[in-house]
């Protein structure tokens, strides 16, 4: 028996089992992690710590070594679902707020793109500070965002991009609203690892996040304005 198999996750302190999910996530062992983010839970962790600093904390590792060539596609795929089952766990937590609703987002992957754990990440933040999400999941063309944000009456259109060639898609939904007239009806976050501040405002968008909790941030503080706004006008 190798000494992987002798380890009891409950034993280890706080930090020692967040380094063996660290591990685990690595290795694509969702049960594991699964078990990890409960013995977490059963401590006392708030679901966004146990979000943050053991999953996303995993995955920046996974994509670390993605980059270097150390890890390929097969193995970070069983990362991602490991990571999912974590996140399965977690979402009816981070959405348990009772938050009145307090505006309508639609979230999708643009077309050419299928990453979706940071899209899944936000939209269960969003839920969780009383926004109602529409996830319209990967590889979006501009109408499914155009057309479920009109038909919902959405206040937020969400856009999220993991690639260098995805990126410049968000420019074409954006650009027609603009040929529609509807630009100004919604607000545009943008969000995904290749992005900056500087992108976000180059292809018109009104902001883009870092992340999940920058996301919520920027989110409530446009409403507001939007709400603000109507109310003047
Ligand atoms: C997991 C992963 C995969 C998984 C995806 C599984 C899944 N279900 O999502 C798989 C294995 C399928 C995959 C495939 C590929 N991948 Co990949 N992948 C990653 C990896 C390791 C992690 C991404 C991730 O989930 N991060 C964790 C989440 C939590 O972070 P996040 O996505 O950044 O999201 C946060 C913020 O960005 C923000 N955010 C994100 N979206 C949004 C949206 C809105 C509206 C807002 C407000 C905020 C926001 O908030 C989130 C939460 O805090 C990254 C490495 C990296 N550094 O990003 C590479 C990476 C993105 N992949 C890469 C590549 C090249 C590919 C492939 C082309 C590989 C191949 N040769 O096939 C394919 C592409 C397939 C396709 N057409 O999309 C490159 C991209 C390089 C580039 N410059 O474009 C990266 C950077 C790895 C690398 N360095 O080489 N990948």
């Amino acid at each position: 028996m190798s000494e992987e198999d002798d380890i009891i996750l409950s034993e280890l302190d706080d930090d020692e089992l967040v380094q063996q999910m660290f591990d685990d996530l690595y290795d694509g062992l969702k049960e594991e992690i699964q078990e990890g983010v409960n013995i977490l839970l059963g401590r006392g962790w708030q679901p966004y710590e146990v979000l943050t600093k053991a999953l996303v904390g995993g995955m920046t590792i996974v994509g670390k070594d993605f980059r270097d060539g150390i890890l390929f596609v097969p193995e970070v795929l069983l990362a991602a679902n490991a990571m999912k089952g974590g996140m399965a766990i977690l979402k009816p937590l981070l959405a348990e707020t009772g938050a009145p609703t307090i505006g309508k987002m639609v979230i999708g992957t643009v077309k050419g793109d299928i990453h979706d754990i940071g899209k899944n990440l936000v939209g269960m933040m969003m839920e969780g500070a009383g926004f109602e999400v529409l996830d319209l999941g990967i590889n979006n063309p501009v109408e499914n965002y155009l057309d479920t944000a009109e038909r919902e009456g959405a206040d937020i259109v969400g856009m999220s991009a993991l690639l260098t060639t995805t990126m410049p898609y968000m420019k074409v939904v954006i650009d027609t609203m603009i040929e529609r007239g509807i630009r100004d009806n919604y607000i545009v976050l943008v969000g995904g690892a290749p992005l900056n501040e500087e992108f976000g405002k180059a292809i018109g968008a009104d902001a883009y996040c870092r992340d999940a909790a920058v996301a919520v941030e920027t989110a409530k503080e446009y409403v507001a304005r939007k709400h603000n706004r109507a109310k003047a006008g």
